[in-house]
């Protein structure tokens, strides 16, 4: 059983799918970021950095989106969406793993949270210079999707896709919007088409980007 803290369409995102995905069993506790949920103590235990994803495993609030993705898909290996240690593929997914979470998210995190890294009057500076970081990510995951076959890592989903799609949906309302990208469009799209992401959508009351 797992009990996941989670925003819609926040870093939770990816997580939540792949519960679904995995058809585990878990509870959804809905964390309410405009109110300021996140910073209050009870919520700083489960998650000292004070933001959602948490996922209770076992008992033990962990945090951290990417990594959730790749715990479950270790703890499930039975659904494929690990490259097991010693697979040919491993290194690549534990690399992707790290640029989506270490570089892309925490661009994006800028891009939405401008005031956080210098306060108000260097939004816009903040701002630009995330622009400029996600679409040079963009420009590497594209690249990456056209020439690795449907997935991130070539033919098989992994864990590395869904946190890959969740980072794409984030960019839908951007000056450039990584659909704009040919080869990710067409990633998006085969993504989307998994029928666990209607239920997502659902289940997280999203209609944009549908
Ligand atoms: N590195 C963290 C970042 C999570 C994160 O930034 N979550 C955002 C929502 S997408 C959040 O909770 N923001 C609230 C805030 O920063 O005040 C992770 O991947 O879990």
């Amino acid at each position: 059983m797992y009990t996941l803290y989670w925003s819609p369409g926040t870093a939770s995102m990816c997580v939540h799918w792949m519960l679904i995905e995995l058809g585990e069993p878990h509870e959804l506790v809905k964390v309410d970021i405009e109110g300021g949920e996140h910073r209050k103590p009870e919520y700083l235990k489960l998650n000292p950095s004070g933001v959602v994803p948490t996922l209770l495993v076992d008992g033990v609030p962990l945090g951290e989106a990417a990594a959730l993705c790749m715990i479950l898909a270790e703890r499930h290996p039975q659904a494929g969406f690990a490259p097991a240690v010693g697979h040919e593929q491993r290194a690549a997914y534990l690399s992707w793993m790290f640029f989506l979470s270490n570089t892309l998210q925490t661009a994006y995190h800028n891009w939405f949270y401008p005031d956080q890294p210098a306060g108000h009057s260097a939004v816009e500076a903040v701002q630009a210079a995330a622009r400029r970081r996600i679409e040079a990510c963009l420009n590497r995951v594209d690249r990456q999707v056209a020439k690795s076959g449907s997935y991130l890592l070539g033919d098989r989903a992994s864990a590395a896709d869904f946190v890959t799609t969740m980072l794409m949906r984030w960019s839908r309302n951007m000056p450039k919007p990584a659909t704009e990208w040919p080869a990710i469009a067409g990633y998006v799209k085969r993504m989307k088409s998994r029928p666990t992401f209607k239920v997502l959508y659902e289940r997280e009351g999203l209609t944009e980007w549908s």
